[in-house]
């Protein structure tokens, strides 16, 4: 400041003059000559200004800074928010997938367990439809039985069975001693009846339909005392078939194949039936002393 120079300062002219006092030195300021101390109070009060001024535009400036510095710190704080906002939704959307996920699959093993069991309750009820109609065949058929025996019932003693116009008595081996031909037909009369007659060839199906089948598995047939005794006999003459009725057969009859053979030394005078492959082929000749089951007939009431 203690300068020669002019200074040009605010549009004031400093002139400052050099003298020999210290303090006493004077200034020229335009016109006027100013003490040099108070130049310098003002010089110095005015620089105080200025940094004054200049304190505050920078603070000014550091606050805007600042402030600027703190929003530019807010966008982190904000996205990291955001993005945690973000994470936390995004585990959540994947929970509910995953819970979405689990249902389906659930969904899924309902579906199957209602598809086996579907599939089951068909079969149960195929099971039971098959069921159902064996029962009524079983029921028809014991219906029909039932009004046989209802029939028979009034018509033919107990133990016989009624087959269409005659009552028949099986005697079977579990309930009694098996008997030579002779023994059989005095059975059958004792009962007041004879030994069957066949007269006919539906006589002779319904006696095949009704009566016990041979056990096939039992071969051969004639190793062991087997079929019924029937009514018929050749012992008068050889050949010649006759039913206890006196009537001579004439039709052939309905032999077995390769039957009546009177097989062995004493031959085989004696009628049987025994139901295997066919009804028009059950009869054999057998030896009348040989013992066996009967068939009795006699006419109903
Ligand atoms: C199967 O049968 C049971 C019992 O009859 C029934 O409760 C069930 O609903 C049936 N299921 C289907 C899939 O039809
Ligand atoms: C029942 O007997 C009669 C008289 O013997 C006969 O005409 C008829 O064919 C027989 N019916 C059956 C099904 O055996
Ligand atoms: C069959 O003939 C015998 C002897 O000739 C006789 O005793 C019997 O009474 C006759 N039977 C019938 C049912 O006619
Ligand atoms: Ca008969």
């Amino acid at each position: 400041m203690i300068s020669n120079d002019d200074y040009s300062t605010d549009g004031k002219s400093f002139h400052p003059v050099t003298g020999s006092k210290g303090l006493s030195r004077s200034i020229r300021v335009g016109s006027k000559r100013l003490p040099l101390y108070l130049v310098i109070t003002v010089c110095l009060g005015l620089l105080n200004t200025i940094l004054l001024l200049t304190a505050v535009v920078i603070g000014i400036y550091c606050g805007s800074v600042s402030n600027e510095s703190s929003t530019q710190q807010m966008i982190p704080q904000t996205l990291i928010i955001e993005v945690k906002h973000l994470q936390r939704m995004q585990s959540e959307a994947i929970k509910s997938e995953e819970m979405a996920k689990q249902a389906l699959e659930t969904e899924v093993i309902i579906h199957q367990q209602l598809k086996l069991q579907l599939e089951q309750n068909k079969t149960i009820s195929d099971a039971v439809q098959g069921q159902l109609e064996t029962l009524q065949v079983e029921r028809a058929t014991l219906m029909a039985a039932a009004s046989d025996m209802q029939e028979s019932c009034g018509r033919c003693r107990s133990g016989w069975v009624l087959l269409n116009t005659s009552c028949y008595f099986h005697a079977k081996a579990a309930s009694n001693p098996l008997k030579t031909w002779s023994d059989s037909r005095a059975d059958c009369i004792g009962r007041g009846a004879d030994l069957a007659v066949i007269d006919n060839l539906e006589e002779q199906v319904s006696l095949f339909e009704n009566l016990p089948k041979l056990d096939r598995s039992v071969r051969p047939w004639w190793s062991r005392p087997v079929g019924v005794w029937i009514g018929i006999t050749d012992i008068q003459t050889e050949g010649t078939w006759v039913w206890v009725n006196n009537v001579t057969l004439q039709d052939g009859g309905y032999w077995i194949q390769g039957e009546p053979n009177n097989h062995g030394a004493q031959g085989e005078d004696c009628g049987a039936l025994i139901n295997i492959d066919t009804p028009m082929r059950t009869w054999f000749d057998g030896n009348c002393q040989d013992a066996r089951e009967w068939l009795c007939e006699m006419q109903p009431n």
